[in-house]
């Protein structure tokens, strides 16, 4: 490609670069756009996801899915564990991706006993703890947002959800719905 560059000329090269502006971007921004993940509502289970085993994903009438049918829940079971859900994108070099989630909280809890920590690793970029929700996140549903900022290289980022509870102190249960991944 370079040599080819190389032997046209500046008016042919303004040319390309003219047509290239009037017919939408070519291939090396176009991928900063949309929303990149598969599976963003649970809709199809945990494909695309990791899921540990307590994670069900379900369709209830008495706790609906923010949208769809499913969703993921870390259920409040009142016994020490803990539980992880995530999953990895792809960033194409210069975009910027933001993470949209949202979570709804059921609790008998007064205290942080039990906590939903969500976090975003980046290439490059230490891995970190963006959210540590807990028994006073809300009985409907809301929204978080966490982005990755941009680089001039190719990353991967992987969302976290990570509930942690301990048992006697009462319960409490995260659902998570729709997790968007959209690059700009
Ligand atoms: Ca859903």
């Amino acid at each position: 490609m370079k040599a080819f560059v190389t032997t046209v000329s500046a008016a042919t090269l303004l040319l390309l670069a003219t047509g290239g502006a009037s017919h939408g971007r070519p291939t090396a921004d176009a991928p900063c756009a949309g929303q990149i993940h598969a599976n963003p509502g649970f809709e199809r289970g945990t494909t695309g996801w990791t899921a540990g085993p307590r994670i069900v994903v379900l369709g209830d009438e008495a706790r609906p899915a923010r949208t769809g049918r499913a969703y993921a829940t870390f259920a409040g079971l009142d016994v020490t564990r803990s539980d992880l859900l995530r999953t990895t994108v792809t960033v194409p070099a210069n975009c910027d991706l933001t993470v949209r989630f949202w979570v709804r909280t059921t609790t008998t809890e007064t205290s942080r006993g039990d906590y939903l920590n969500v976090g975003l690793a980046v290439t490059g970029i230490p891995p970190k703890t963006r959210f540590s929700l807990a028994f006073d996140g809300g009985s409907q549903w809301r929204q978080y947002a966490m982005s990755t900022g941009t680089a001039t290289t190719e990353r991967t980022a992987t969302a976290s959800f990570l509930a942690s509870e301990v048992a006697g102190n009462g319960t409490t249960a995260f659902d998570v719905d729709d997790v968007t991944f959209t690059l700009s």
